[in-house]
């Protein structure tokens, strides 16, 4: 693997992200893709306004190791309750919808644009269930992330969902408040492989640290209104926060070849 690991930041006011990006997360030479500006400040800051009433409906999961705090689903932590998945995913567009936020369609439509996408929208399953487009995550002060990995293709193999059919997947994270300290994503040169299972944290979240010593690591702490992507297939955590609470939004999405052209979302 290319030793250079490095992020790409760029200002969508004056530059266009080309696919060349995605590829490069893809391939695992590029750990982050910062996009400033890509969405107008208003819609922003409306979203982020919209969103807040909904903060007292957040679930927590408790792991040994962690907790997992979201507003709408997270399709890893149900992969094997399909139903109450798509009805949760029912139920989150309903409730962002009395609030009319729609941060995560604007931010589709957006790097639909910018990557000259064919087609970007929530994959649907063929009897015509929608998977969720987006979640809201909140850290609080104290809560670090264990490190993990994501990647659907392994955990919905064999359950015969589209999504364990795609061949990449990639993640989108929107800053919508940013903590006082800490709170970076760490993200590592490093993809899963199977042999990694060894380090599995037993009954608790994500994977022991030494499945990823002497790896090349970057560390990205998001401001608000950054657009983020990363390759989730990759080992990452999310450092300690402290002070305000870490906010964002976020979606997976991926595509079933390699032309990086038409492109489907999931959480
Ligand atoms: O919030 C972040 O910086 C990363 C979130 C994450 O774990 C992911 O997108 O896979």
């Amino acid at each position: 693997m290319n030793t250079e690991w490095k992020m790409a930041a760029l200002d969508h006011g004056t530059e266009k992200a080309g696919k060349d990006l995605l590829r490069a997360l893809v391939d695992g030479t590029c750990s982050v893709v910062v996009i400033r500006h890509l969405l107008p400040e208003a819609d922003f800051s409306a979203n982020r306004r919209r969103i807040s009433p909904l903060f007292e409906r957040a679930v927590t999961t408790h792991y040994a190791n962690s907790t997992l705090t979201t507003i709408g689903p997270y399709l890893a932590k149900n992969i094997g309750r399909m139903d109450d998945y798509f009805h949760e995913a029912r139920e989150a567009e309903k409730l962002t919808a009395t609030v009319s936020f729609d941060l995560a369609r604007r931010t589709r439509d957006a790097l639909r644009e910018a990557f000259d996408l064919t087609s970007f929208e929530p994959a649907v399953e063929p009897d015509g269930q929608r998977y969720a487009e987006s979640n809201v995550r909140i850290y609080s002060h104290g809560i670090r992330t264990p490190l993990h990995n994501d990647n659907i293709m392994r955990d919905a193999a064999g359950k015969g969902l589209v999504v364990s059919r795609l061949r990449h997947q990639l993640s989108c994270v929107v800053c919508i408040q940013e903590c006082d300290e800490g709170g970076e994503l760490r993200a590592y040169q490093k993809a899963w492989e199977s042999a990694d299972e060894r380090y599995k944290i037993i009954d608790g979240f994500g994977y022991d640290e030494a499945v990823v010593a002497d790896v090349p690591r970057q560390d990205f702490k998001p401001q608000v209104g950054d657009v983020y992507l990363l390759n989730p297939t990759f080992y990452h955590s999310i450092e300690e926060v402290t002070g305000s609470d870490r906010v964002t939004m976020g979606f997976f999405f991926g595509f079933y070849d390699d032309e990086l052209s038409a492109g489907v979302t999931w959480v």
